[in-house]
């Protein structure tokens, strides 16, 4: 298949990495002005793909979306027109809301969206490491997503295990919500993942996971408060080293995910009147924390 990784980051890198060695045509739509670009994968030797390039992409069959939540809008919308109608498009990243953002321009393509907990860490622009073996989980966003379950193969084929979801709402809120109770708490501690296994933070992480659960079931989806919370305590234990994505964000004043994780939860809860003051006081602090940056511009 002709492939392009759209936000070839660590993420994204892995991936691209991984279909070029299945025997796919892969290639890049990432920031760098260079028309090739190598990519290493751990220990392995580098590997040239195309960037930026607009003969490839209007000839690709499946777009992997791998940048950050609010870079997609900008950065997709001006290369919609360009793309065959048939071209299959894929959201692999953290939070939720962006594709809702882009729903008229996109109704007329095959979309998908999924989740990874692959782990992967950028060493610079050109080399990404494998840091922990994870899952995907893919599933359709519209009717013509539906006809595309045979991409669960592709993807297993290249970096298993990829499952394939009748609905893929239930994983996507689910990753949602571990997000919602790691990300920001780890960015206003400036702390590791496995910190927030310390007794005091144990009532904060519950009721994080109990208010974006009762929003989960405002929209149909239908969570176990028990096992989410072990779910969220096994990430946190498993990832006990990483710094989540944003801690890293945070720490580095770069623009958080905020907006489509916690801020998810926060629009759902406002649209049915919930209340939910824990994700609230979150979500208020990480914004005041970016406002604080461009006062300081
Ligand atoms: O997805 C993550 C992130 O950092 O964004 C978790 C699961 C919290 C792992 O660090």
């Amino acid at each position: 298949m002709n492939i392009t990784i759209l936000g070839p980051g660590a993420i994204g890198s892995l991936y691209a990495y991984k279909l070029k060695q299945a025997g796919h045509d892969v290639s890049i739509w990432g920031r760098s002005p260079n028309s090739t670009v190598d990519i290493q994968l751990d220990h392995l030797p580098p590997l040239p793909f195309a960037n930026q390039n607009l003969v490839v992409l209007k000839r690709t069959d499946l777009l992997i979306v791998t940048l950050k939540a609010w870079q997609v809008e900008a950065a997709l919308s001006p290369l919609l027109p360009l793309l065959h109608p048939d071209t299959m498009i894929l959201f692999l990243h953290n939070g939720m809301g962006s594709v809702d953002k882009l729903a008229n321009a996109l109704a007329n393509f095959p979309v998908l969206l999924g989740t990874s907990t692959h782990g992967a860490l950028r060493v610079n622009a050109l080399h990404v490491n494998h840091t922990g073996l994870g899952e995907t989980h893919i599933g359709a966003w519209n009717d013509k997503g539906q006809q595309c379950q045979f991409l669960s193969d592709v993807l297993h084929h290249a970096l298993s295990p990829v499952k394939w979801h009748t609905s893929i709402q239930h994983a996507l809120w689910t990753k949602l919500i571990i997000n919602c109770a790691i990300n920001p708490l780890t960015a206003l501690e400036n702390c590791s993942n496995g910190q927030l296994s310390e007794p005091r933070y144990r009532h904060q992480i519950e009721q994080i996971i109990d208010e974006a659960q009762s929003c989960a079931e405002k929209v149909d989806v239908t969570l176990d408060k028990a096992s989410l919370k072990e779910t969220v305590f096994n990430v946190i234990t498993k990832t006990a080293k990483n710094y989540s994505s944003m801690q890293q964000d945070i720490s580095q004043q770069r623009t958080s995910e905020i907006e489509f994780i916690t801020g998810y939860v926060v629009s759902i809860a406002e649209r049915y009147q919930l209340d939910i003051p824990e994700n609230n006081a979150l979500f208020k602090q990480i914004k005041c924390i970016e406002a604080s940056w461009s006062k300081h511009d």
